[in-house]
């Protein structure tokens, strides 16, 4: 049994629950982290979410354990089988690593309570439409990232998009980018596992966070 450790509403947790969905694998989800702590045999060096257990592997790091699932279970799919389509998702998952960090610091200040200014806040929109224009290039005349299929780069990156898409920021009109999300909207595991309340405040988000506690 796949074992996930980690609370629901993080984002790196969602990569690996809807990669999970998308690959029908059976696992249990236990909660972890935020105010749920961490137990004392925590088998991550760090105390972040996820860490993902298969039998005796134990993989951590939100884009290796989606890398883990979609090598193992995903081959030809998740994982693409050709070599230059292989290539380019792995090139956009550190792309996700990289190059979207502003996206993470803008949505630390405007729902979690990282002090901002509306300079910061204006600087943190800009660099993430222009990252996000990059995306919206790739995705011009493609359905997902690769191509023609879902793949492990349009979880890591897919999994953010929900949140780009859901706060109350000015967005530049992207639209491949758009109908890509719609796309991904329209996937049940992407609605299970990522399209999930996340409130407008520190507490509406603690409130979130208990509110799925237990939810497989
Ligand atoms: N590079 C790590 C980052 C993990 C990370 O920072 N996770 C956040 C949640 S998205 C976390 O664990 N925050 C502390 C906590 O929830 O206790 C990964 O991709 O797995």
């Amino acid at each position: 049994m796949i074992t996930v450790l980690g609370r629901r509403n993080s984002a790196n947790v969602q990569k690996v629950m809807w990669t999970l969905g998308e690959l029908g694998l059976d696992y249990q989800r236990r909660d972890v982290g935020g105010s749920f702590g961490y137990p004392d045999d925590y088998p991550n060096p760090n105390p972040v979410v996820p860490t993902l257990t298969d039998g005796d592997i134990t993989v951590w790091e939100s884009n290796a354990c989606v890398r883990y699932l979609a090598r193992e279970y995903g081959q030809g799919g998740l994982w693409p089988a050709e070599s230059g389509a292989l290539a380019t998702a792995d090139m956009w998952m550190e792309w996700q690593r990289s190059d979207i960090a502003a996206f993470f610091i803008l949505f630390q200040m405007l729902v979690r309570g990282l002090p901002s200014t509306p300079d910061k806040l204006q600087k943190a929109e800009q660099t993430c439409a222009g990252a996000f224009a990059q995306l919206d290039a790739q995705l011009q005349g493609r359905n997902f990232i690769c191509g023609a299929d879902l793949s492990m780069a349009d979880i890591v990156i897919g999994a953010m998009m929900y949140r780009y898409m859901t706060l109350p920021i000015e967005r530049p009109e992207l639209p491949a980018m758009l109908a890509w999300y719609q796309r991904l909207c329209e996937r049940p595991a992407y609605r299970k596992h990522v399209m999930i309340e996340y409130g407008s405040n520190v507490e509406e988000w603690h409130q979130h966070e208990l509110a799925n506690a237990g939810i497989q």
